[in-house]
């Protein structure tokens, strides 16, 4: 899934956090941003996988990689694990609010509370709890960029999205507030909304393990979790004084939410 991408050792010394690093987007911007030279803080809530992950990416890339085992959802756990980060990793540069997830797809008078439950307290509190542990370290550095993972369901509700929709568009609420309050701190704040995007676990995650309704990428040719790396890298590689506040990002054959052109595997 990850395209094999030379090493550059160009981020000597600078730190990214990717929370959600095990799986889809996160793991492919470990990948992508462990190429540039980043030494990586990764987070997920699998630890034997998280350490395979870590294993895989030092055998390519002579990077330095912390591992953090914890759910976003844990407020305790979030702010203890980042103030008694090593002194070596506290002067993050970069922070990427990957960690989140789809479940369910239903009207909402038939949503299930306790899908809802999980959307918001990883979506939305995951995403405030670990920003809010991360910001004061980039405030102490006086410089600091933080990219948090919207949607295109953020952006344009969609039937049976209902909660999911509504957890995204906080995300975008909350990256515009981040950066609002930010900015005289030289810290960058920026969203990326992406459509669909294949060799994730998210349609898996949404139709809980249901192959068949899980199987929605096979007909038309949708972006791939790498697609959504690079564009991040790009986003953080551009100098200080420019910010890409707000990427929409979509696969050619979806012009919208709810349109997709499934007429095969359009290259
Ligand atoms: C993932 C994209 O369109 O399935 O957030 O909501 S979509």
């Amino acid at each position: 899934m990850n395209n094999i991408l030379p090493f550059d050792n160009v981020n000597q010394g600078k730190i990214a956090c990717i929370t959600g690093a095990n799986a889809g987007i996160g793991l492919s911007t470990a990948y992508y941003f462990a190429s540039k030279g980043y030494s990586l803080i990764l987070l997920a809530r699998r630890k034997e996988k998280l350490e395979e992950v870590a294993h895989q990416i030092k055998s390519m890339y002579p990077i330095d990689i912390l591992l953090i085992t914890l759910d976003v959802r844990n407020e305790m756990e979030v702010s203890k694990a980042f103030s008694s980060l090593p002194e070596a990793w506290n002067k993050i540069d970069f922070l990427l609010n990957n960690a989140g997830k789809a479940k369910g797809f239903a009207p909402f008078q038939e949503g299930n509370l306790a899908h809802w439950e999980e959307m918001i307290d990883t979506n939305v509190k995951g995403l405030i709890y670990v920003s809010r542990a991360v910001i004061p370290l980039m405030m102490n550095k006086k410089r600091g960029f933080i990219i948090n993972l919207g949607s295109i369901a953020g952006k344009q509700t969609y039937p049976n999205g209902n909660v999911y929709c509504a957890s995204k568009a906080a995300v975008i609420a909350l990256t515009e507030g981040m950066r609002i309050d930010l900015h005289t701190h030289n810290i960058r704040v920026a969203s990326i909304s992406p459509g669909h995007v294949e060799d994730t676990e998210f349609a898996m995650v949404r139709f809980d393990g249901d192959k068949e309704r899980a199987n929605i990428y096979s007909d038309f040719n949708p972006l791939t979790a790498f697609d959504i790396a690079e564009t991040i890298y790009f986003m953080a590689s551009r100098p200080n004084h420019v910010n890409i506040q707000d990427v929409i990002i979509m696969g050619t054959q979806q012009p919208t939410a709810t349109i997709v052109h499934r007429n095969g595997r359009v290259e």
